[in-house]
C-alpha cells in the first residue's frame, strides 16, 4: 500500500520529557491505571467526518485544508481514496477505533438506489481496510440533516414521506454498521426540533420521533446487530431548539417513550457547555441513570457561543470526564471519541496529528489525574462525610421510607430546631483537586 504520509511514522509514547511533537507524552496505551490498560478505559475513536471531509469552509469562506489524496478527485473515486489515507492516519495515531456516518464515507446518489450502492463499495473498503488495521467502528450513523429533504427535520418532519426516506436510510446504515461489527450505533437529532412553534405541532413530532427509534430498534433485533444504541443531546444549532437538548431531556424522553431499556446516551462537551451545562453535569446526569454510553470528546471556546468542535486540550476538563467515568465503572461499549476537527488556519495534514496527540494525551493525563485522585481517598471521604448525617438516626430512617410527615413533624417539635449545617468547603476541595494537576 502506497503511504500518503511517509514523513510521519506510527506515533510512539516518548514520556512527559519528550520534545518531538509527533510523540505522545502521557498517553501510553499498555500502561495500567486501576488495573486496566489506558487502551482500555480510553478507547479512543477517530471520526470519518471532520477528519476527511472537514476542509475548512466556513460560512465566509471556503476549504483551505490542504489534503493530497483529494486532489483532482469527485464523487465515488474520492470517496474511495479517502478510504485508505483515513486508515493511514488512524493506524498512525494508535486508534484502535472510528465512527462515520453514511454520507461521509460515500456520496449522496441521485437516488436512493445510487446512494445504497455507493455506500455498499465503500463499505467493502471499510471492512477491507479493518482486517489490515485491526482498527474497529465504536459506532455508525445516517447523516440525516444535510440534503434538503431534511430541512424541516427528519423523524420528526412535517413531512410524512421524509420520514420513510430517514427509515430507509437508517435501515441501510444499521445494516452497514452491522456487516462492519460496529458495537454502537449513534443517532444524534440533525434537524429534529423546531425554529418557530407558530408552525410546529410538537407533540406529533415528537411522537413520530418515538416510533421511529422503536422501528430502528426491532429492525436491529431482526437483523441480529447486538451494538449499542446512542442518542446524542445537543441543545441547539441547527435549530432553534434541538428536541435532544441535554442529557436530562434525553432521558425524559426515554423514559415517556419506552426506549430506556434500548438506549444510552453519547455526550458531547461542546453540546454540554451550549445547554448551559458542564460535562461532568451531563456525565453525572447520565452515569447516575445507568445511562452513561460514550463520549464525543471535544471543546468549545468560551468567547465563541457555537458548537466550534475544538480538540480538547483543558487538563481540568480531561480530569472531571474521568472521574465521572470512573466512578460509573468507565467506557464499555463507548469510548472517547474525537468528534474534533482542527482549525480553519490548520491547513497541513501534520495539523491532523498534532490535533489527535494533543486530545489523546489530554485524556490520557486526565485518565491518570483522576485516578490519582481516587487513590488518595480524600475527596470521596468529604463527600461521604458530608451526608453522614443519612447514615443513621433519622436520616437512614427517612432513607428506609419509614418516616412520613406527621413523624418527621413531631420530631422536629421535640427537638425545636435541626442540626446545625456543616461548612460545603468548596475552596478546600477546588485546592485538593489543583494539588493532582
Ligand atoms: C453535531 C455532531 C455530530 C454527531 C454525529 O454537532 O456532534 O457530528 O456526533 O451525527
Ligand atoms: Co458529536
Amino acid at each position: 500500500m502506497s503511504e500518503h504520509l511517509p514523513n510521519i511514522t506510527r506515533i510512539a509514547y516518548e514520556g512527559p520529557k519528550s520534545k518531538n511533537p509527533l510523540a505522545f507524552k502521557h498517553y501510553n496505551a499498555g500502561e495500567l491505571v486501576e488495573g486496566k490498560s489506558m487502551a482500555e478505559h480510553l478507547r479512543f475513536s477517530i471520526v470519518y467526518w471532520h477528519t476527511m471531509c472537514g476542509q475548512g469552509a466556513d460560512m465566509f469562506g471556503g476549504p483551505t485544508a490542504i489534503r493530497p489524496w483529494d486532489a483532482g478527485k469527485t464523487g465515488l473515486d474520492l470517496a474511495k481514496a479517502r478510504v485508505p489515507a483515513f486508515f493511514e492516519i488512524a493506524q498512525k495515531l494508535g486508534m484502535p477505533y472510528y465512527a462515520f456516518h453514511d454520507r461521509d464515507v460515500a456520496p449522496h446518489g441521485q437516488t436512493l438506489r445510487e446512494s445504497n450502492a455507493w455506500l455498499d463499495t465503500i463499505t467493502a473498503l471499510l471492512k477491507e481496510q479493518q482486517q489490515r488495521t485491526g482498527i474497529k467502528l465504536l459506532w455508525g450513523t445516517a447523516q440525516l440533516f444535510v440534503h434538503p429533504r431534511y430541512m424541516h427535520g427528519a423523524a420528526t418532519s412535517c413531512n410524512a414521506e421524509t420520514f420513510a426516506f430517514a427509515a430507509a436510510q437508517v435501515k441501510k446504515a444499521l445494516e452497514v454498521t452491522h456487516e462492519l461489527g460496529g458495537e454502537g450505533y449513534t443517532f444524534w437529532g440533525g434537524r429534529e426540533g423546531y425554529s418557530t412553534l407558530w408552525n410546529t405541532d410538537m407533540k406529533r413530532e415528537l411522537d413520530h420521533l418515538g416510533r421511529f427509534l422503536h422501528m430502528a430498534v426491532n429492525y436491529a433485533k431482526e437483523i441480529g446487530f447486538k451494538g449499542q444504541f446512542y442518542i446524542e443531546p445537543k441543545p441547539k444549532e441547527p435549530t432553534k431548539h434541538q428536541y435532544d437538548s441535554d442529557a436530562a431531556a434525553c432521558l425524559n424522553f426515554l423514559r415517556e417513550y419506552d426506549l430506556l431499556p434500548h438506549f444510552k446516551l453519547n455526550l458531547e462537551t461542546n453540546h454540554a457547555t451550549l445547554a448551559g451545562h458542564s460535562m461532568q453535569h451531563e456525565m453525572e446526569v447520565a452515569g447516575a441513570a445507568g445511562a452513561l454510553g460514550s463520549m464525543d470528546a471535544n471543546t468549545g471556546d468560551l468567547l465563541l457561543g457555537w458548537d466550534t468542535d475544538q480538540f480538547p486540550t483543558d487538563i481540568y476538563l480531561t480530569t472531571q470526564c474521568m472521574l465521572v467515568a470512573l466512578k460509573y465503572g468507565g467506557f464499555t461499549t463507548g469510548g472517547v471519541n474525537f468528534d474534533s476537527k482542527v482549525r480553519r488556519e490548520s491547513i497541513d495534514p501534520e495539523d491532523l496529528f498534532h490535533a489527535h496527540i494533543g486530545g489523546m494525551d489530554a485524556f490520557a493525563r486526565g485518565l491518570k489525574i483522576a485516578a490519582a485522585i481516587r487513590a488518595d481517598g480524600r475527596l470521596a471521604e468529604f463527600v461521604k462525610n458530608r451526608y453522614a448525617s443519612w447514615d443513621s438516626g433519622v436520616g437512614a430512617s427517612i432513607e428506609a421510607g419509614k418516616e412520613n410527615f406527621r413523624s418527621l413533624e413531631k420530631l422536629m417539635l421535640e427537638q425545636g430546631e435541626a442540626a446545625a449545617c456543616q461548612s460545603g468547603r468548596q475552596e478546600f476541595l477546588e485546592n485538593l483537586i489543583n494539588q493532582f494537576l
